[in-house]
């Protein structure tokens, strides 16, 4: 039961607000708490995708196929960890005859609007992303709204040659593979002009750097939702301050806007903004009743 006494203390320090706006925060606070990650993920069959939210998230969440491909349909799938949801999207396309991509855009066309992040994965062993590169101008790029962020991973680096010399025990490239990854790495990111993170789900490798960079290209109020979905391992000091200061600007935003509609006279409202940090101090210090 941490919920309720985290907001009785919220509604401590609301005690200041109209009874008509205090309501209306707690509800909008609610939101915030409860607020539903969605994240796509994309990539070619046999990259790494299901491997790697089983990694990166607490529940067993999607089949791991070694041969065939499994991902024809947006599948989705919730996740609950608490009272804490996260829903997974995987998006089928990439890597598919050229023929379909019409089919394609409109698929996207409906999809990309709901998703708060696309994690996009390619294989580090793979020759070329020409399949990648198209299936964004495409597809991707035709789209027209607001695209969410797309992060792009490099999974699979393990296997950059003398893929025997990785070190597994320290999760570890040798000196030769780390340069021979920053080299793809560089070269990958050119192509399709945008930065890509070079990770090994296997190896363990790098997987704290790419939730970092989750948490921080999510939307403000989609960061701290996700930290009780992740494993242990990946809630980092990092994650967790940044998630916890957005949640605190998330906090100021909504207060701005109910003060800003309500029909207050001046004086009220300006007394009410003063008190607008220490209510977002006291949702920042109440983070943890929320989502730890
Ligand atoms: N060496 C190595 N193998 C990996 C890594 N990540 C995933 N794999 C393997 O690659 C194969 C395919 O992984 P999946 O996670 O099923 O790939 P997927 O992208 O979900 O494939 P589809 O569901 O078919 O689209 C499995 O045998 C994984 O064990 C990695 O970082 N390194
Ligand atoms: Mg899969």
């Amino acid at each position: 039961m941490k919920h309720p006494s985290g907001y009785a203390l919220i509604r401590r320090h609301l005690r200041r607000y109209p009874r008509s706006l205090r309501q209306h925060l707690i509800k909008e606070l609610n939101q915030l708490v409860t607020y539903e990650p969605v994240i796509g993920i994309m990539g070619k069959t046999g990259v790494g995708k299901s491997s790697l939210c089983n990694a990166l998230f607490r529940s067993e969440v999607c089949a791991v196929n070694a041969v065939e491909a499994c991902t024809r349909e947006p599948q989705r799938v919730r996740l609950r960890f608490g009272n804490h949801y996260l829903t997974l999207v995987d998006l089928p396309g990439v890597g598919e005859s050229v023929t379909r991509d019409g089919e394609y855009r409109e698929l996207y066309q409906e999809q990309l609007p709901q998703l708060d992040m696309v994690l996009w994965v390619l294989k580090a062993d793979d020759r070329a992303y020409a399949v990648e590169e198209q299936f964004y101008q495409d597809v991707f790029a035709q789209y027209c709204g607001p695209r969410p962020p797309v992060l792009w991973v490099l999974n699979q680096v393990d296997k950059t040659e003398p893929a025997e010399q990785w070190n597994w025990p320290s999760a570890q490239p040798s000196a030769l593979q780390a340069e021979r990854i920053a080299q793809k790495q560089q070269a990958v990111a050119r192509q399709l002009g945008q930065d890509i993170l070079p990770v090994s789900v296997r190896g363990r490798y790098r997987l704290s750097r790419l939730v970092e960079a989750m948490i921080t290209r999510l939307p403000k109020q989609a960061r701290s939702p996700l930290v009780p979905l992740l494993q242990a391992g990946y809630r980092t000091q990092g994650v967790v301050d940044t998630a916890r200061s957005s949640f605190g600007e998330a906090v100021v935003e909504v207060i701005d806007r109910i003060i800003d509609l309500a029909p207050l006279p001046q004086m009220a409202r300006s007394a009410l903004q003063a008190v607008t940090h220490t209510v977002a101090r006291a949702a920042r210090s109440l983070w943890g009743f929320f989502f730890s």
